[in-house]
């Protein structure tokens, strides 16, 4: 375990304290206290989250920091903003948050910033993502997936397994989301790439809930008898869509590409209600962000990227039970 100086405590170290550490008479509960680091997640209760918190907290432990673990209930900015308002109140070591909107979390964490905490982006990414040259620069790193790229493999899967035409749907959460509405712009990539063979007969949100998700893909597929493939761009969204095909009994027909790995898709994928999972590593979003964030409270900031790519687990039926898929499935509690 690391010994530890807090940077508050270090700038409110009194001339007698500094004097005493000099003399080599440090208190014994700064050598105990490490910073603490908050994580504020996209929804509470969401297996991606509670894998990424897993990771995160294994590093804390490890590095002797402590981790407070927060989020709204909703994946909604107006729900996690007074959870970082009482984090700057709080007066934490430094910030690992998914922003629930691109937009709309920019002014709360300049604030937190602005306060002194350092702001790294995991998951997800304020303004345009690009935190060395775009118009939001202050967080340290964006720590996430690429989602384009994520988009792109879903479809592709689709449209191959089709023979490169057909017709496919696309379940997402809400416009704002910089990880779902990159994947859904992948999405829309690789089909635009089809020439027209391929079409996308639409786009419904579920504002991140499986059940809005399983009602709006029963009305697309009753109304689109000839849908190819669905693309559900996060877990709530793909698992209300497979239990849509499943409800129709098109399990095999309608295929679905799933985003994200929960144990239920996974059973799904066997049970061959969905034909592809992609799975992030939210573990070593959590794992890094806690690094990154011990880095930046002790001043050292030589190793800490703007931008760092976590990649995924691509799961198929073919691979499904190898030792790296079975340990990219996320962790439900
Ligand atoms: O897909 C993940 C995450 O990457 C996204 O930002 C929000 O939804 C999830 O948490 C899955 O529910």
């Amino acid at each position: 375990m690391q010994h530890w100086l807090p940077r508050r405590s270090a700038w409110l170290f009194s001339a007698a304290a500094a004097a005493s550490l000099i003399a080599g008479a440090l208190p014994g509960a700064l050598h105990a206290q490490g910073p603490t680091i908050a994580l504020v997640v996209g929804g509470k209760g969401d297996p991606f989250y509670v894998t990424m918190q897993k990771g995160a907290q294994g590093e804390a432990d490890k590095v002797g920091a402590e981790l407070i673990v927060d989020g709204p209930a909703q994946f909604n900015p107006v729900q996690q903003t007074p959870i970082v308002d009482a984090l700057i109140a709080r007066k934490i070591d430094a910030l690992l948050i998914a922003a629930t909107d691109k937009q709309a979390m920019i002014e709360p964490l300049q604030r937190a910033n602005d306060a002194g905490i350092p702001v790294i982006s995991v998951d997800t990414f304020i303004g345009d993502g690009d935190y060395a040259n775009g118009p939001v620069t202050f967080p340290l790193s964006y720590i996430g997936s690429d989602n384009v790229q994520g988009g792109q493999i879903g479809c592709q899967a689709l449209i191959d397994a089709a023979g490169g035409s057909g017709k496919f749907y696309i379940q997402n959460v809400k416009p704002g989301i910089s990880t779902t509405d990159q994947r859904e712009q992948g999405c829309r990539q690789a089909i635009e790439a089809t020439g027209g063979a391929g079409t996308l007969v639409g786009v419904d949100y579920n504002d991140d809930s499986a059940a809005n998700s399983a009602q709006q893909t029963t009305a697309v597929l009753q109304r689109t008898p000839d849908l190819t493939g669905i693309f559900g761009a996060n877990l709530f969204s793909a698992e209300g869509a497979a239990q849509a095909v499943k409800n129709a009994n098109l399990s095999g027909t309608v295929r679905v590409a799933n985003f994200d790995a929960p144990e239920q898709a996974i059973a799904d994928l066997r049970a061959g209600a969905v034909d592809l999972v992609i799975a992030q590593k939210p573990a070593d979003m959590g794992t890094t962000g806690v690094d990154y964030a011990v880095m930046a409270v002790s001043g050292d900031m030589t190793g800490i990227q703007k931008r760092v790519p976590t990649g995924y687990v691509v799961i198929d039926r073919d691979n499904v039970e190898t030792p790296e898929a079975q340990a990219a499935i996320y962790k439900s509690q």
